[in-house]
């Protein structure tokens, strides 16, 4: 847990987000600046900076994730439709907050990525 990572806050409940899963691993939520009808974040609760962060210890919260997102785009839709599932790791990776997320995207035609 980190006092000032915003997404510590908002899994703690400390900052608003509009919250559309959560359960004691983890937290999804709708991205402030959507670019696409579908934006969640999944976050561990756990803080982890980003996916290079990782140990053998995270294997079952990251299987849980990827099962959390197919169950939300399921729910919303998507899973016959289709969706993508992104993590953004660093700098070069575009990755602005360090709190460990994954990106589901989805509801329109996704380009390929580059
Ligand atoms: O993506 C970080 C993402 O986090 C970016 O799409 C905006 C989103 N964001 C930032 N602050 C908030 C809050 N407070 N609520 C919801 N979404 C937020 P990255 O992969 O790090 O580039």
């Amino acid at each position: 847990m980190a006092e000032e990572c915003i997404f510590c806050r908002i899994a703690r409940g400390q900052l608003p987000a509009e919250v559309v899963y959560q359960d004691e691993q983890v937290v999804a939520f709708k991205d402030i600046r959507p670019v696409a009808p579908v934006h969640i974040l999944i976050i561990p609760r756990k803080h982890i900076p980003d996916l290079t962060a990782i140990t053998p210890a995270d294997k079952e919260l990251l299987g849980h994730i990827h099962l959390v997102a197919v169950q939300i785009a399921r729910e919303l839709g998507l899973a016959e439709r289709g969706f993508r599932l992104v993590n953004n790791c660093k700098e070069e990776g575009g990755q602005v907050v360090y709190h460990l997320h994954f990106h589901l995207l989805g509801g329109r035609q996704l380009r390929i990525l580059g």
